[in-house]
């Protein structure tokens, strides 16, 4: 039977770029994220019987439950959970930060991921073997000047990770985080809310990585041998060597 990954935030970037990789490598993806469109458009790429699309919105979560209630039989033997969905919003000191900003990252980064975890591990648990992949950040890791929420936001994904692989390691589940620094994605459009010129400023000067990077790294972290988990990557442009210290010409 073919395999069945779970993907959050399949619509841009990271969640993309690894649906489409891991179902070049022979997964059935069920693809979510709240752009409705954007997922038929993958689901008319790869077919309907490779990818299913899922629309629904991670802070919700009755409506995480029921999405994920909702999968028919053929698409519930799901034994990889990607964890993508997630974002920055702002970048200010904490004295000026948005109190909307900060319920945002709280709310998708990590309580929607504990929403989706939540929602899917029964079906994890069914499964034959079965692997939860947290995309955390180099800001899980680090803090930097005016990233406080952001940060916070990561670092809990990075605490989360930790204990998944504690509490599931009974249950034969792997967990892994990956952990990016600089990915050219719509991540700084939806940081800057929109603001094209000042998010194109983030990726100037040096390469950053490529959506496709982070999905092959993931696409290779669950196609390890069953006995191998790789339970931390951190992942860095050749340019970065911190979240502050980035070598641009
Ligand atoms: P993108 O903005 O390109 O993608 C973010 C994805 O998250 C979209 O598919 C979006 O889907 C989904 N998403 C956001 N909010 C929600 C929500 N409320 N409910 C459901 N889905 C949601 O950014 P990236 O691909 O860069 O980000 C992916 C992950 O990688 C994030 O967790 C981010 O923190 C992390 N990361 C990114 C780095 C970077 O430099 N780009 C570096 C390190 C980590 P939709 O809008 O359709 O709902
Ligand atoms: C995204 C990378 O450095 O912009 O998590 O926080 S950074």
């Amino acid at each position: 039977m073919t395999k069945i990954a779970l993907i959050t935030g399949a619509t841009s970037g990271i969640g993309n770029a690894t649906a489409l990789e891991l179902a070049s490598k022979g997964y059935r993806i069920i693809a979510t994220g709240r752009r409705q469109e954007r997922l038929q458009e993958l689901q008319q790429k790869l077919g309907a019987e490779q990818v299913y699309p899922l629309m629904f919105d991670v802070r919700e979560r009755e409506t995480v439950q029921q999405a994920i209630d909702s999968l028919p039989e053929a698409w519930r033997n799901v034994e990889v959970l990607v964890n993508n969905a997630g974002n920055a919003h702002g970048l200010s000191p904490i004295q000026d930060g948005s109190l909307d900003d900060w319920d945002a990252m709280i709310d998708i980064n990590v309580k929607g991921l504990l929403y989706v975890t939540k929602a899917v591990l029964p079906l994890l648990q069914k499964a034959k073997k079965a692997h939860i992949v947290n995309v955390g950040s180099i800001a899980g890791k680090e803090v930097y000047p005016n990233g406080n929420v952001y940060c916070a936001s990561k670092h809990a994904v990075d605490a989360l990770s930790k204990a998944m692989r504690l509490d599931l390691v009974q249950q034969g589940i792997k967990v892994s985080e990956v952990n990016p620094g600089l990915v050219e994605t719509e991540f700084s459009e939806v940081r800057f809310k929109g603001d094209s010129a000042r998010a194109a400023t983030v990726y100037q000067g040096y390469e950053p990585l490529q959506a496709q990077d982070i999905a092959e790294l993931i696409g290779f972290i669950v196609t390890r041998p069953a006995h191998v988990n790789l339970a931390e990557v951190l992942v860095l442009p050749t340019a970065q060597a911190s979240s502050t210290i980035v070598h641009k010409q």
